[in-house]
Order: C-alpha cells, then structure tokens, then sequence
C-alpha cells in the first residue's frame, strides 16, 4: 500500500472478482435499485438535505416519497437525531478476537476471590462460586454491550457511508451482526444468572464447587456456540476502518467513466493516488483517495469503478459504489471518454453512459477529457456490433471528438495533460467557493 495515498477498500483483488465477492462480502444477495418516477438524485452539498431527500434501500438510493405533512410529523417524532459527519468508521472500537474476549473473561472470574469474613465453609464456597460466576457474566457481556453502544445505528450515518456498508458487506450484514452479538449477550446473561444463583442456593461446600464449574462450563458453551458474531463484527470494524476518509470540506474530483478508459492513468498523473494500472475492465474495484496541493490548497482526487450501459437493476456493487461517490458526496467530475476503441467499450455505448450520468448528476462541476489521443489516428472506430448509420448528430460528432468542450490528452506521449491540470485546478476552486456558499448558507 502507498503511503501517499489513503487507501482504500478493496472490495476485491483479483478476478473474477463476483465470486470473489460473492465468497468474502455476500454484496451480490438480492441487490437492487428500486425503481421510482424521479430515481435520478441531483448532487446535494447540504448534509441535512441528504439525509432528508434519500433513503439507502437495499444498498442503493431512493427518494423519499413522504407527504410533507408525513415529513413534518416525523421530524416532531425525533427531534434529537443529530446526523453524523462524516468519519464515523475510524470510530469503530477495536473489536477482540472471541476467543481472547473469553480468555480474559475466565482470568479475571477464577481470581475473585470470597468475601473476607465468611467462616462456613459451605457458605465460602457458595460466595465464592456465585462471584465469579457473576464476574464471568459481566467481564463478557459489559464488553459486548459497549461494542453494540460503540457501532452507530445506520440512520445516524452520513449517506455515503451508509451505501459503503451496504455495498461493501452486503444488504443488512451490518445489523444482522450487531443483532447477533446481542442475542450473544442476552444468552450469556441469562446463563450466568441462572448458574450464578444455583451456586448459591448449593447445600454443600462439593455441591457448590460442583456448580461453579458446571456454571463455568454453561457460559462458555453458550458463549462459544454463538462467538462467531462477535469476530465478524472485529471483520466489519476491520473493513470499514479501512474505506477512505472523505473530507467533505475540501473539494474533492472524481473520475468516472466507462472501464477501461484510463481514469486510474489520470488519477496518478492529478494526485498522491496511486491505483493499480492494467488493460482490462474492473482494474479498479473500489473508491481511491488521492489528494493534490495546488497554490497550498488541498484537494481529494477519487478513482471509482468503471460504468457499463445498463440499467441500475444490472449493475454490479462496484458500479453502485461510483454512483455513490455521486450521488452523496460534493464532488467535482472528472469524466473520461476513449475513443480509441481500446478499452473495450464501443464509442456509442460510453456516449449512453455519458448521457445518462450527466442527466442524472448534472448539477456537479463537469470536465469531459478524451483519453488516450495518442492512439487517435484512426478516428472515429467503429465495433462490428455497431450501425453507424443510425447515429444521430450528436454522436456522430462525439465519436470524432467527444463531447463539447472535451479536452484531448494522453498519459503516454504527455498530450494536453498541463492543460488538465490547469482546468482540473480552476474547477476545484470553484468547488471550494461552492462549499463555502453551502456552509454559509447551513450557518445562517
Ligand atoms: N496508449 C495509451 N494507453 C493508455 C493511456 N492512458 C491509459 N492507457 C492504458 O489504458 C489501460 C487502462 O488504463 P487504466 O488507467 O487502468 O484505466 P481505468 O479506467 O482506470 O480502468 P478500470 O479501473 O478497469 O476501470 C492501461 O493499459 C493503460 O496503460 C494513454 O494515454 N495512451
Ligand atoms: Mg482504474
């Protein structure tokens, strides 16, 4: 991992990446967009209006369809539900092994020792035996019930992250696991006490020594048997710790495009960033952060997952993980077209694309570029799968140059990439007035 770039989640190494996927996050289990009469979100700058105008719906986003007398009822309902900046996972607690949790929580219960004072030794070994019986109860459950108050319920969340946990460990991974762990509890709870109390009522000093390790055993079975819960919740810490940090005041570019094309290529020439380079689709399997200091300003560059033409309902979580990028985070777009016939990814079927996230996102800052001019020569291509004589206008124009206003470049022989800086510059500062017009706005 590069230390110059805050790193990334991954969501998977190498292909084929679904089952990959599929084996390590369970994301693909009944993912789908819901489809809806106005399912395009406009970019939001305002936390609170995202939250307000979005639902995340089985790991994707939809708009609210709440009256505005509903909205106004259930802003009464909960007056106190503050919303979360961003960076709640570099707040998750650090979740201990099971195994170690139990360790620990034997050590400490086997050294209670008796209250001082207690002459019967009957009675000594039945105090004995309900303390650290009860000790054991509550070294394992306090610790799972800070870990549950530690792990923010998803509402709280900013949006973006909300699509994170959705799209990264699969659709309800994230609760179905904290409910887990407190199923976990509650079982160990009740274990002990039950233990804890036999303990006590023991006849004898053998019958009582006879519970406690009876009553040991129980909550360590209970505890074992369900376990499991408590180290896919250190795995989900582990993950989320991982996912870049978005700060969400400074400007921030993102690229997108079809795979391929050669956003990774840019990001490393635009920032710290360094994504892996390879000529085929999906190299890039998760948000990047780069960041850039122009003029001792700073700015965040974020490489996202290629784009196919297809509709919401096909596309894979790496693509939903762009839209995300899109859909809730203020930023600037950097989109990339090759025309070179390349990449894999007609000439027309990235126009579509193009088209679509443009209606949908239109409202960001937008740069078109040109990828890879190096190898323009034979301009316009044309796929064997394409009819060319169907083209309207438009794409017959964006087939020779793009769309209007795209800057050409190419990484490779060192074309036009001074003038995207340049551009790439004048649009982050005025992202930057942007979010100072927003913050404004929010203060007053
Ligand atoms: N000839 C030429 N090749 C380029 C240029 N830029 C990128 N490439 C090549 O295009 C291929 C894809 O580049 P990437 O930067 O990985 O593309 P990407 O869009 O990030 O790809 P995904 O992450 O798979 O979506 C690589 O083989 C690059 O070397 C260029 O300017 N000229
Ligand atoms: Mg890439």
């Amino acid at each position: 991992m590069n230390g110059a770039c805050s790193t990334v989640f991954q969501l998977c190494q190498s292909p084929p990446f679904k089952l990959l996927i599929i084996r390590r996050f369970n994301v693909f289990n009944g993912m789908h967009v819901s489809r809806s009469s106005r399912i395009y979100p406009n970019q939001c700058f305002c936390r609170s209006i995202q939250t307000e105008t979005y639902n995340v719906v089985r790991g994707s986003y939809i708009p609210k369809t709440e009256t505005k007398d509903q909205n106004e009822a259930k802003k009464k309902d909960e007056p106190s539900k503050s919303l979360e900046n961003m960076g709640a996972f570099q707040k998750l607690p650090m979740v201990m092994p099971s195994i170690d949790i139990l360790h620990s929580a034997l050590k400490t219960a086997k050294r209670v020792s008796p209250t001082k004072g207690i002459a019967n030794i009957a009675k000594r070994e039945r105090n004995r035996g309900a303390k650290q019986l009860d000790t054991l109860m509550k070294e394992l459950a306090v610790r799972l019930r800070t870990y549950l108050e530690e792990f923010p319920k998803k509402e709280y969340l900013h949006p973006y992250e909300c699509s994170l946990i959705e799209l990264t460990l699969g659709d309800g991974k994230y609760e179905q696991v904290l409910r887990k762990v407190d199923t976990l509890r509650k079982k160990v709870v009740s274990t002990g006490k039950e233990y804890a109390s036999l303990c006590a009522k023991s006849a004898s000093k053998r019958d009582a020594e006879e519970s406690l390790s009876v009553g040991m055993k129980k909550v360590e079975e209970a505890y074992i048997h369900q376990a499991k819960a408590v180290d896919d919740l250190l795995h989900i810490a582990k993950t989320l710790r991982a996912m870049p940090v978005v700060d969400l005041d400074k400007p921030t570019l993102c690229l997108v495009g079809a795979p391929n094309v050669g956003k990774s290529s840019l990001v490393r020439i635009l920032s710290t960033g360094k994504p892996e380079i390879c000529n085929y689709p999906f190299t890039t399997r998760g948000i990047l952060m780069g960041h850039t200091v122009l003029n001792y300003q700073h700015f965040q560059v974020t490489d996202t997952p290629g784009l196919l033409r297809r509709s919401d309902d096909d596309r894979n979580n790496l693509e939903k993980l762009t839209l995300a990028v899109l859909s809730h985070l203020p930023t600037a777009v950097l989109f990339v077209h090759d025309l070179s016939g390349e990449c894999g990814t007609s000439p027309s079927d990235q126009f579509a694309i193009y088209k679509e996230m443009k209606e949908r996102y239109g409202s960001h800052l937008w740069l078109n570029v040109v990828s890879k001019c190096d190898l323009l020569k034979e301009s316009p291509v044309t796929f064997s799968t394409e009819n060319c004589d169907h083209d309207d206008i438009e794409l017959q124009k964006y087939r020779r140059f793009g769309p209007d206003g795209a800057l050409l470049v190419s990484v490779k022989n060192d074309i036009g990439l001074n003038e995207l800086k340049e551009r790439v510059h004048e649009m982050l500062v005025s992202q930057m007035t942007r979010i100072k017009e927003q913050k404004a706005t929010e203060e007053t």
